[in-house]
């Protein structure tokens, strides 16, 4: 049977998600060797151009004006952010990605800025994706004109649990924008958080929907919750390191050539359980001292984990494929 799907029963991807951990990550990372370099991880910087003032109520995020975080509002000019993606390029990442806070990303005032800094980063040698929240045909068509690497809009969890983390907007409209952006031809970045007080069955629905999608994402970012003072889902409890493996583990084995990330949270872990997560196939990581409002790995406990590990940073390009 060939490895490439986009027809998972439920069922089927629950056996994978419940194999005996070692066998899972064996089997993931099998696959992950048949389809990628092992050596290779992607990284990435997050720049975030907008930051908070969000009308949305997601119940995990610092930057909805609704919770009284330590997040303030701010919107970067033009010249930060080339500023900031000047410093990451010297870091060594290959690619930035620019976050624009808010539910829709369409409106022309956002868009046009956010085309301005896709445009303007990109003559700086690096790769960009954005994030902007819901992308329509048209935009998603303009997207696609800018070269745009990948664009990001995640599904968080399963349909089922999605309406207990945000009620400002549906399922059905997360679905939208990543059919819209399917569409336009673009590769798309789609995944979610973990921790959230989902159930097993919340993050089997959740990768099930992303590997039947009629193109698998490009980048499927999972994240550990990280709980931030003033949003409801803050004193939650993180999630052991062994449910990250295992949802890591379940993307590899159901969409093969996606890069896997392993984005925000990954402070909460040990290196090891970190080295664990790449084993079973994550290969793309935030690299920077900040994510978007919180704190990152250092720069420095990045570079020397990879160094350890002899894992060498590289393009998206380059990471795929081995075979297929
Ligand atoms: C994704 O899945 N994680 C990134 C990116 N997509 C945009 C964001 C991580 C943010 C972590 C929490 C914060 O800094 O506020």
């Amino acid at each position: 049977m060939t490895d490439i799907r986009n027809n998972w029963a439920h069922d089927e991807v629950k056996e994978i998600y419940n194999l005996p951990l070692l066998d899972l990550v064996n089997r993931a990372s099998n696959i992950h060797r048949k389809y990628h370099d092992s050596t290779k991880m992607n990284m990435n910087t997050l720049i975030s151009v907008r930051t908070g003032a969000c009308s949305q109520d997601c119940k995990y995020c610092a930057q909805s004006a609704r919770y009284d975080t330590h997040v303030k509002p701010e919107k970067l000019s033009l010249e930060q952010v080339l500023e900031d993606a000047k410093v990451a390029k010297e870091n060594g990442v290959k690619r930035v990605c620019l976050s624009s806070s808010g539910r829709d990303g369409n409106s022309d005032d956002r868009f046009n800025e956010m085309a301005e800094m896709i445009t303007e980063v990109k003559k700086l040698g690096l790769e960009v994706c954005c994030t902007m929240g819901m992308v329509n045909k048209e935009k998603a068509k303009k997207l696609a004109g800018l070269g745009v690497t990948a664009v990001n809009h995640n599904l968080d969890t399963s349909e089922r649990y999605y309406p207990s983390i945000v009620t400002t907007r549906t399922y059905a409209d997360r679905l939208e924008t990543l059919a819209n952006l399917q569409e336009a031809g673009i590769s798309y970045c789609s995944g979610g958080i973990l921790g959230m007080g989902e159930e097993d069955e919340d993050r089997i629905e959740m990768l099930r929907i992303l590997a039947n999608q009629a193109k698998h994402p490009y980048n499927v970012p999972l994240n550990s919750l990280v709980p931030v003072e003033g949003t409801p889902f803050y004193g939650k409890e993180i999630i052991d390191i062994f449910e990250m493996v295992r949802a890591i583990a379940t993307a590899r084995i159901l969409m093969p050539k996606a890069v896997i990330a392993f984005a925000a949270g990954r402070r909460s872990y040990s290196k090891e359980g970190q080295a664990l997560c790449f084993l079973a196939g994550a290969n793309s990581i935030f690299f920077g001292d900040k994510l978007l409002t919180v704190k990152n790995m250092t720069i420095n406990e990045d570079q020397h984990l990879l160094n350890t590990i002899g894992m060498i940073p590289t393009r998206f390009h380059e990471l795929t494929t081995i075979e297929g």
